[in-house]
């Protein structure tokens, strides 16, 4: 991945969005945590905002900043910022952090959704294997059926656990490399229709801005 201080610039100026009485979607990963970070010292300089995690992580990570948080069922987003481990225009893969189906409900459901992103994450064409959470009972007949759509999925498997990645919800995730994505709306619906499969990690059409950071500064492209 990209350097921490091109994720830091990045996470630092999608945070500079943030105002006063928002509703904010916390992402996930080591880019959103600076963002959660520059919120937090908003927060203590009497910022009033409310934010709303997107995993164990981020929830853990705001904790810490101080940042007041709620459940998305009990309030409306107003601003999203997260991550994504690739981003082609306006489309993203995600799940890196096996976090994309709670992710993609807040990024979704907020009025605008800031992507930060570094340099390393930019693409042409989406081309990075597609996370696909699945139900544990369907990891071999979704296996199958991404086969049949051209895909080659892999369990993923924990690193300091023995046996595969279990996510926030319980459920398996099977990475799925499909080679260069040309169509990822059309992907995307094949994928959301697979029984078992519980959510998938491209992001279509949802971003509004992402910001890529760099040891030199930021860029900011507006979708
Ligand atoms: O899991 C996710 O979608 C995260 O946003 C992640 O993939 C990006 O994480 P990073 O900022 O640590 O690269």
């Amino acid at each position: 991945g990209g350097s921490d201080a091109a994720k830091r610039a990045a996470g630092e100026s999608a945070a500079e969005a943030v105002e006063d009485g928002m509703v904010v979607g916390l992402g996930t990963g080591s880019t959103t945590a600076h963002a959660i970070r520059a919120i937090g010292r908003q927060v203590d300089a009497g910022l009033d905002i409310v934010g709303v995690p997107t995993s164990f992580q981020s929830r853990e990570l705001a904790r810490e900043a101080g940042i007041p948080l709620a459940d998305l069922d009990e309030v409306s987003v107003d601003l999203a910022i997260d991550g994504a481990d690739e981003v082609a225009g306006g489309d993203l893969i995600k799940g890196g952090g096996a976090a994309h189906a709670r992710e993609k409900i807040v990024d979704a459901s907020a009025d605008r959704l800031l992507v930060v992103a570094d340099p390393t994450k930019e693409a042409e064409t989406l081309s990075h294997p597609v996370p696909v959470e699945v139900l544990s009972a369907a990891r071999t007949t979704v296996a199958e059926s991404v086969r049949e759509l051209g895909g080659e999925p892999t369990l993923r498997q924990a690193e300091r656990k023995d046996g595969p990645v279990v996510t926030d919800n319980g459920n398996l995730v099977l990475d799925c490399a499909f080679g260069d994505i040309d169509e990822p709306a059309a992907l995307g619906r094949d994928l959301a229709s697979l029984p078992g499969v519980v959510e998938h990690g491209l992001f279509v059409g949802l971003a509004d801005e992402v910001h890529v950071g760099s040891e030199e500064g930021v860029t900011v492209r507006e979708l």
